[in-house]
């Protein structure tokens, strides 16, 4: 007897940048305008909760501060048809 389900490829893109509100990759006055606009409110990351306390404040705009510059790059993933390549390469 058979069970599970059928393979197949999955491809997932997420990334964790402190202070990085808007999530476009920068820490940048953009993400600090975000969270001064919604001090002292209640809401989720996009509104500026940062350590998810529940409310936007001082400690989020810390978070934003301290992280201030801070960038990602895209990351690459390389095609599997490559991978397969250096693999058999190796072998
Ligand atoms: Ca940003
Ligand atoms: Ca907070």
């Amino acid at each position: 007897m058979r069970m599970g389900c059928t393979p197949r490829n999955k491809s997932f893109s997420f990334f964790s940048l402190a202070g990085d509100v808007n999530r476009d990759r920068i820490v940048d006055s953009q993400d600090y305008t975000i969270v001064v606009n919604d001090l002292n409110t209640s809401g989720g990351w996009a509104a500026g909760d940062l350590n998810a306390d529940g409310v936007v404040n001082a400690a989020d705009l810390q978070i934003v501060q301290t992280n201030l510059g801070q960038m990602l790059r895209p990351c690459r993933v390389p095609q599997m048809r490559r991978l397969i390549h250096c693999q058999r390469a190796t072998l």
